[in-house]
């Protein structure tokens, strides 16, 4: 049965082999059987242009090896909002801006990585008001830098996630929700949480559910799949 796949919050690195490989032999199998892939964000742990290290490259390669078979997209996550069209150009993936509304088998979807349907982390929600400056600064930095930059980045990262678990990260809000929903209201996907749920919600009188994906961890990932018939399944590699 056709089926297309959504996956996101793998945090690939360097520091994950087990899970680029498993990303290199699901890209392999999807190439085969699925319509296509959308990535929902966070694909990498973090992202400042590093298209030179080899990890990187196996990544881009296993992407660009789909994307000659179907259609590959892809939509930002806050730790690769800098993923540009150069990366796009080589990998032959298509970027979404988000919120994305896309139609499968005859139904439309609201895709999102989700960081900004979490209102209440202010933090955060400063920080993404000056995402485009950082992508600017990107192209003038020297790589080494960058490489220094993103280095501490995922150090820093590491050790609030060993201290403090995921469970710092804040929730989607009923506010982040309505910001992004439609009248009638659209069934959404999304990741970034790490609380991978089903939820059911009503907007203006009705119904609609809310998918969140998993995040990739240890030597597991995992993925949601849409069939061409409309049912919907989780799939835990
Ligand atoms: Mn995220």
């Amino acid at each position: 049965m056709a089926y297309t796949v959504f996956i996101s919050d793998m945090h690939l690195s360097a520091e994950t082999p087990q899970l680029n490989q498993l990303f290199h032999q699901q890209m392999l199998l999807w190439g085969k059987e699925a319509d296509a892939v959308y990535l929902l964000g966070d694909i990498f742990d973090v992202w400042f242009g590093d298209e030179q290290s080899p990890v990187v490259r196996g990544i881009m390669q296993d992407m660009a090896n789909f994307s000659q078979q179907k259609p590959l997209y892809i939509l930002h996550g806050n730790r690769d909002f800098l993923l540009g069209k150069r990366f796009m150009r080589q990998t032959g993936a298509k970027l979404l801006s988000s919120p994305a509304i896309v139609d499968l088998y005859g139904k439309s979807y609201i895709l999102t990585h989700g960081d900004e349907l979490c209102t209440e982390d202010k933090n955060y929600q400063t920080f993404r008001r000056y995402r485009g400056v950082l992508s600017f600064l990107m192209w003038i930095i020297p790589l080494n830098i960058r490489r220094k930059i993103a280095t501490s980045i995922r150090k820093r990262s590491e050790q609030r996630k060993h201290a403090r678990g995921y469970d710092h990260l804040s929730d989607v809000t009923e506010n982040g929700l309505h910001s992004i929903q439609h009248n009638p209201p659209l069934d959404m996907i999304h990741g970034h949480t790490h609380r991978p749920a089903t939820h059911q919600h009503t907007f203006q009188g009705q119904a609609y559910q809310r998918f969140v994906l998993p995040d990739w961890k240890e030597a597991q990932g995992g993925s949601l799949k849409i069939f061409d018939n409309g049912k919907i399944e989780r799939d835990l590699f």
